[in-house]
């Protein structure tokens, strides 16, 4: 075997918020691959503008920075659960990992999935205790249970072997004992040479494998990935092998390699380096380029499997058409489908009807970033309530299941405690720091999940924070009841009124001010009942003679309730969808007209009384 010793490759991981992308800001920065005067900004790896309002990573994505002469490839990862496919995907890659662990929070649920995966992958792990400026670290503490960690998952003795460094990303500094002087992130450099093996090299003709996509309006598809043999120049001829077995030949436009935020342009680049090259126009990540001499395909990306799924229709709505730039059943089934090219742990499937799809992920979270990207770009299409994906396994039904921990103040055990038995969830552990903080651990089947975040959230005022992570599939428990009360719903189509509204707010909350248009059917409130009630939202005060008393004009409304698209999804109820335009989010009943409704729900009152 031969190595590479001027190339190492790498990814960050952990658990969300840890601090990744922060630490990749202070690597760029002290390899100077800025002007020294350039103002660079914060988390520049996370450059999408979805990213950036969040405050997360949703993209793996790729960087690179000199060392002493050898080239270090980055891979900045997600560290949220829902893009845990991200992860799967990119950890093929590298040949070693940044693990960092928060130096107050320790080790958690996610900090766990992507350990495993880095050992299932045999990946030579560096430690990074992370955020040590912060005023309650509590290192050593730390360091011990990470420890723990590893003597958990570990499948062999050498992999308990790890260097520990301590660092805070935020200041640029890296240290090798606690209580050290750090100045930068030298140390940080020097462990990854030292350290982490440089990449082998296999005897052959080009091999690599697709694990990252890009677009370029000019130079089309950029398919990024490590290679595994040989070596790529422009113009070369190669073969990329796809899923279903289908060889096509392509030309090699251009070739480069990635350094800092640019990528350089490259004459030819050998194995062992991440490259991006350009003309592969028909190609999805896993797929594997090869030469022609010996066209050979990598093991495919192996991708946990999807546990939420919702439908995404062609909007139905009396307003449909209008707000959207693509709203046809065609536009929306090709988004959906072109979205499985990199989003890897997506899937999409048909239904007995061509305009509706079922489209499946690894949480809520997934689909919603899914659907306020298609929004963004001009689509618009209704979507229904998300479920958790049963499967039948030996003839019995199985559902998945989650471990959720919850760390809260505790004031608020018991609330968070009565809305969780609700939702089949079973305390596994209960921890109090003494300082009136507490972690508890739940195992929860994932169904009971789908709308927990806000009502938790609104529970612990804000304070509350939740992970979860997958567990597997266990027998299905019987169905968890909706936790939500019914809903005002317009009776008629026409615009909105203060005076309709105020007879609507005498019954419950109002989902929207004056002067918004509205339709029958569609979900203007909510109210402390459970049965749905009609209102006119659109009613004019009648006209008389009569001058109204003055305390009759100034009616005061209640300002609206708004949902982001994360609450309205979590908001919906199976009979309901959310109708997704560039411009609103609406909800609505799926049956508009009230006199449907009601016979709706009497025949299945009915067909449940000859059931008994
Ligand atoms: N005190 C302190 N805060 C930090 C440090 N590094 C990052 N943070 C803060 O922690 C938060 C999360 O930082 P990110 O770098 O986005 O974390 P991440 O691990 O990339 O997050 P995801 O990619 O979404 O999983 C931000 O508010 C940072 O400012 C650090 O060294 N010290
Ligand atoms: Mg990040």
């Amino acid at each position: 075997m031969n190595y590479r010793n001027d190339i190492r490759n790498i990814a960050i991981i952990a658990h969300v918020d840890h601090g990744k992308t922060t630490l990749v800001d202070a690597l760029l920065k002290q390899s100077h691959v800025f002007r020294d005067n350039q103002d660079m900004g914060e988390l520049i790896m996370d450059s999408s503008t979805l990213e950036r309002e969040k405050g997360i990573t949703i993209m793996a994505k790729n960087t690179a920075i000199m060392y002493k002469d050898v080239k270090i490839n980055i891979i900045d990862t997600p560290g949220h659960a829902d893009f845990s496919g991200e992860v799967e995907r990119v950890i093929n890659m590298a040949d070693g990992c940044l693990l960092l662990v928060d130096s107050v929070e320790g080790p958690m649920p996610q900090t766990k999935f992507v350990l495993r995966e880095a050992f299932k992958k045999k990946l030579k792990i560096i430690v990074v205790i992370n955020k040590i400026d912060r005023q309650n670290a509590r290192i050593s503490e730390v360091l011990k249970l990470t420890q723990d960690l590893f003597l958990e998952l570990a499948t062999d003795a050498e992999q308990l072997d790890f260097p520990v460094l301590y660092a805070s990303g935020r200041e640029g500094v890296v240290i090798t004992e606690p209580g050290m002087e750090g100045k930068d992130v030298s140390p940080l450099f020097d462990t990854i040479l030292e350290k982490i093996p440089p990449p082998q090299i296999e005897e052959g003709p080009f091999q690599m494998l697709v694990s990252n996509l890009d677009y370029d309006t000019h130079k089309g598809k950029i398919s990024i990935g490590r290679i595994w043999r040989g070596k790529v120049s422009p113009h070369d001829m190669v073969v990329c092998l796809s899923a279903n077995g289908k060889q096509t030949r392509y030309e090699i436009a251009e070739v480069f390699t990635h350094l800092g935020l640019k990528r350089l342009e490259s004459q030819g680049v050998e194995a062992g380096d991440i490259v991006a090259v350009t003309g592969i126009k028909e190609v999805s990540i896993g797929d594997t380029l090869a030469s022609p001499d010996k066209p050979e395909a990598l093991p495919r990306i192996e991708i946990g499997e999807p546990t939420v799924e919702m439908t995404f229709g062609v909007n139905t709505s009396p307003f449909s058409g209008r707000e959207g730039r693509f709203s046809t059943t065609r536009q929306l089934r090709e988004r959906l489908y072109k979205e499985l090219e990199s989003n890897l742990s997506l899937r999409v499937q048909d239904t007995d009807t061509p305009d509706t799809s079922i489209v499946k992920g690894r949480g809520e979270l997934h689909l919603s970033i899914l659907i306020e990207t298609m929004r963004r770009e001009g689509y618009e299409f209704e979507v229904s309530k998300p479920e958790a994906i049963t499967k039948m396994v030996n003839g019995k039904l199985m559902e998945p299941v989650e471990a959720l921990t919850i760390d809260t103040k505790e004031e608020y055990i018991g609330i968070v405690n009565e809305l969780l038995s609700k939702r089949q969830a079973e305390m596994s552990d209960m921890r109090n720091d003494g300082k009136g903080n507490v972690r508890m651990e739940f195992h929860i089947p994932t169904k009971g999940l789908i709308g927990f975040r806000s009502a938790f959230l609104t529970a612990t005022r804000g304070s509350g924070v939740m992970n979860t992570i997958f567990l597997g599939y266990e027998p299905w428990k019987k169905e968890v009841g909706s936790m939500r009360s019914g809903v005002l719903v317009a009776s008629e189509t026409g615009v909105s009124v203060t005076y309709g509204l105020n007879n609507a707010q005498e019954r419950g909350l109002l989902f929207i001010g004056p002067g918004v248009r509205v339709y029958e059917g569609m979900i203007v409130g909510t109210i402390q009942r459970s049965r749905d009630i009609a209102v006119n939202v659109c009613k004019e005060k009648k006209m008389t003679n009569i001058r109204s008393s003055t305390s009759d004009i100034a009616i005061k409304l209640t300002p609206p309730i708004i949902f982001s698209l994360e609450q309205a999804i979590d908001f919906i109820n199976r009979d309901e969808l959310a109708e997704i335009t560039p411009e609103h989010i609406r909800l609505r009943k799926k049956t508009l007209q009230e006199t449907m409704r009601l016979r709706e729900i009497s025949s299945t009152r009915r067909s449940e009384e000859d059931a008994e």
